[in-house]
């Protein structure tokens, strides 16, 4: 705690006191949170007012106060405007300013709109409008974080939540937390994990969450936890946790009420049951909606959601990327209205890049929502530079074909076409107690985008991108682009160098970091092998997934069924997902599949060795601290680019038989090498 406290005050004392020498130090803590303090001349000059009294709208006011540096603001609340829920309208000239809103919330967001548009260095002298009403109502953040403080998946240290510390002592970086999340309109976040230990519900632990959530009401936050379907058997000491038995019930009622009595705007559950291994009403013989509607009807009284995740899958001959669709869209329907179906956004699991998920096409009748991973478990950990902006866009733009075409992810998803309740989106955080919080500097970007993207899905991945650059870095359009297109090509690069051409699912075993496609573990789930998923064999690769196959392109909208079922128009980024072809394969441009993967992987590390290149460059640009530290991870990423091209590709010659194209970079390693590499890295489970 001394060291935390030590290292704000330095912080501080730095940026105050100490001009640039010092500012070289730069641990990154700040995030896009950078605003010049103002002078108590401006300040003196100019009024920051507000009717409400509300704690959102005192904070708005503050922030206003310590960091805008142009002239009078008034902050309205308008109960007229309920359409606009949480969103703000901006209005005024160089003069005077006014900030509307229907909700105190969205005085806030538009300080923090306001703030951001003053940081990128727009001129406020012409008069100006802006209106802003968030495509989703829930902008979620899922912590995978477990009760000791591992996390799971977790790149970025421990948790931030110091269980053992709440009620008593409190973090500084709650606050701070919080602050960030309201600064891009995140405002609900799940605290534990969704392996989900039964003991978050006790008594003492609730007593602990009620600090967070009174923590977090002021910055418009709302919390959720993460339940255990076998919370009444293991901590009510029930004999089973039988949604359908009454003592169950009373069970959860008793738990909601006396949660509600400790946090009286409580979200909701969010519950992962009959799913890898964890309990579910499945195990009474319930249906996924039988337990769902049971947390639904207890939490129905207090406004309260359950999320009830889609994420199922098991050991059977069927295709795992089936199994989801085949199990929840004959219960569509049968959900209640205080039910979201929080679904991935690819049919396996945040591989680099899935067709989305054919459930967003399919079910009509009940709520919905996409879960993304912020957190990068198959994206080289923090240790990769991989803006994912690229990533969520490509599902939530994808066109599900449901009520015709430009039926988007988005559209199914945001209320568009089914209105009556919260429309809702989740990430899975990449937040954790390093002092930059999410381990690589960059993926301060992941954070801040799947943000920005939750407020409004129609912004691009490049403004995005552009906007965070200058917040979190520099203005200087000599430093910005090359640093949006380093960013911008990133994600591209590790599917390059990772797993191009729909190739999917060849991580090491467990803990995902590294090629592992030759992995397979004697007894272990079928599912869980890199082989079940490249199916390589000197006739060829990938998984066939057309009528020949296992089919799965029948959970897909007509025309897709038809383009993906078709090797000559399925889109080749997705090839070897839907298809199994052979190694001479002609693809589009001439090539042979072989020569085609070969060029792909190459393609990919220059890629990496590019991003180093172009970061050395720009050191003049950046702190000390930052850039070295960016600059030692890149030099990472680009050595475990190497290391996928050599492994995938000598591995998958054992079958193709064929020459490595001779203009390209020839392997470095031997198979037999690579395949002796074990990392000792722990999955926390
Ligand atoms: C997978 C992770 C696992 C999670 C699971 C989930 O490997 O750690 O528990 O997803 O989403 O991606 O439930």
């Amino acid at each position: 705690m001394f060291t935390r406290f030590y290292k704000i005050y330095l912080i501080i004392f730095t940026v105050v006191w100490i001009p640039v020498g010092l500012l070289q130090a730069d641990d990154g803590s700040q995030l896009w949170l950078r605003y010049d303090r103002v002078s108590a001349q401006i300040a003196a000059l100019r009024t920051i007012s507000s009717k409400s009294s509300h704690a959102s709208a005192q904070l708005a006011v503050q922030e206003l106060e310590n960091y805008w540096a142009g002239q009078h603001i008034e902050l309205v609340l308008d109960q007229r405007k309920q359409s606009w829920k949480d969103g703000y309208q901006i209005q005024g000239n160089s003069q005077k300013l006014r900030i509307t809103a229907y909700q105190p919330i969205g005085l806030l967001y538009g300080a923090y709109d306001l703030l951001r548009r003053q940081q990128v260095g727009q001129e406020f002298s012409e008069p100006f409008e802006v209106s802003e009403i968030p495509t989703f109502d829930l902008r979620v953040l899922n912590h995978w974080d477990n009760l000791d403080r591992t996390v799971e998946r977790g790149y970025a240290g421990h948790s931030l939540w110091l269980w053992d510390e709440l009620p008593g002592s409190i973090s500084p970086r709650y606050v701070q937390y919080a602050r960030a999340n309201a600064s891009i309109g995140i405002n609900t976040v799940v605290l534990n994990n969704v392996n989900a230990s039964p003991q978050i519900l006790s008594s003492t632990y609730l007593q602990k969450v009620k600090v967070l959530a009174d923590l977090f009401r002021p910055y418009g936050i709302q919390v959720y936890l993460s339940a255990n379907f076998s919370s009444p058997a293991v901590i009510g000491g029930l004999d089973d946790s039988d949604p359908l038995r009454d003592e169950v019930q009373q069970w959860w009622a008793m738990k909601a009420k006396e949660i509600y009595n400790l946090i009286p705007d409580f979200g909701g559950f969010l519950v992962k049951a009959n799913s890898e291994g964890q309990p579910g009403p499945q195990d009474y013989g319930r249906t996924h909606a039988e337990g769902a509607n049971m947390l639904a009807d207890v939490l129905q009284p207090y406004n309260g959601l359950i999320m009830w995740r889609a994420f199922v899958y098991n050991p059977t001959t069927e295709d795992r990327a089936k199994q989801a669709y085949a199990e929840f869209l004959p219960l569509d329907g049968q959900f209640r209205d205080n039910v979201i179906i929080q679904t991935k956004n690819g049919a396996i699991d945040f591989q680099p890049r899935e067709p989305f998920h054919p459930l967003f096409g399919a079910i009509k009748k009940s709520k919905q929502m996409v879960e993304f991973q912020i957190t990068q478990e198959y994206l080289g950990f923090s240790n990769h530079l991989v803006y994912l902006a690229p990533l969520f866009k490509e599902t939530l733009d994808a066109d599900t074909y449901a009520y015709g075409s430009n039926s988007t992810v988005a559209k199914m998803t945001d209320g568009t076409y089914h209105q009556q309740g919260k429309s809702a989106i989740a990430g899975v955080a990449n937040i954790g107690a390093d002092d930059n919080w999410t381990g690589h500097h960059f993926a301060q970007a992941n954070w801040y985008s799947y943000g920005r993207l939750a407020w409004n899905h129609t912004l691009s991945a490049a403004d995005i991108a552009e906007e965070w650059i200058q917040a979190t870095f520099d203005k200087d359009p000599n430093f910005v682009k090359p640093v949006k297109d380093v960013m911008l090509k990133s994600r591209e690069a590790a599917v390059n160098y990772m797993m191009p051409l729909g190739l999917h699912h060849i991580f090491a075993f467990d803990h995902h970091y590294g090629p592992e496609p030759w992995g397979d573990i004697p007894n272990a789930r079928a599912d869980w092998m890199p082989w079940y998923y490249h199916n390589a064999s000197t006739s060829g690769v990938g998984f066939d997934r057309t009528a020949t196959g296992s089919n799965a392109v029948a959970q897909y909208n007509e025309p897709l069924q038809q383009i993906y079922s078709d090797v000559a128009t399925c889109p080749e980024t997705l090839l070897l997902w839907f298809h199994h072809v052979p190694w001479t394969y002609q693809m589009r441009n001439g090539n042979t599949l072989w020569d085609e993967l070969c060029y792909r992987y190459d393609a990919g590390v220059s890629d990496a060795r590019h991003f180093q290149k172009q970061w050395d460059e720009l050191e003049a640009y950046v702190d000390k601290e930052r850039f070295l530290d960016v600059q030692k991870r890149l030099a990472i990423q680009s050595h475990d680019a190497v290391w996928w091209k050599d492994a995938v590709l000598l591995y998958f010659q054992t079958f193709a038989n064929k020459p490595i194209p001779h203009d390209i970079e020839p392997p470095k390693h031997q198979l037999e090498e690579l395949k002796k590499i074990k990392l000792n890295l722990k999955h926390h489970n």
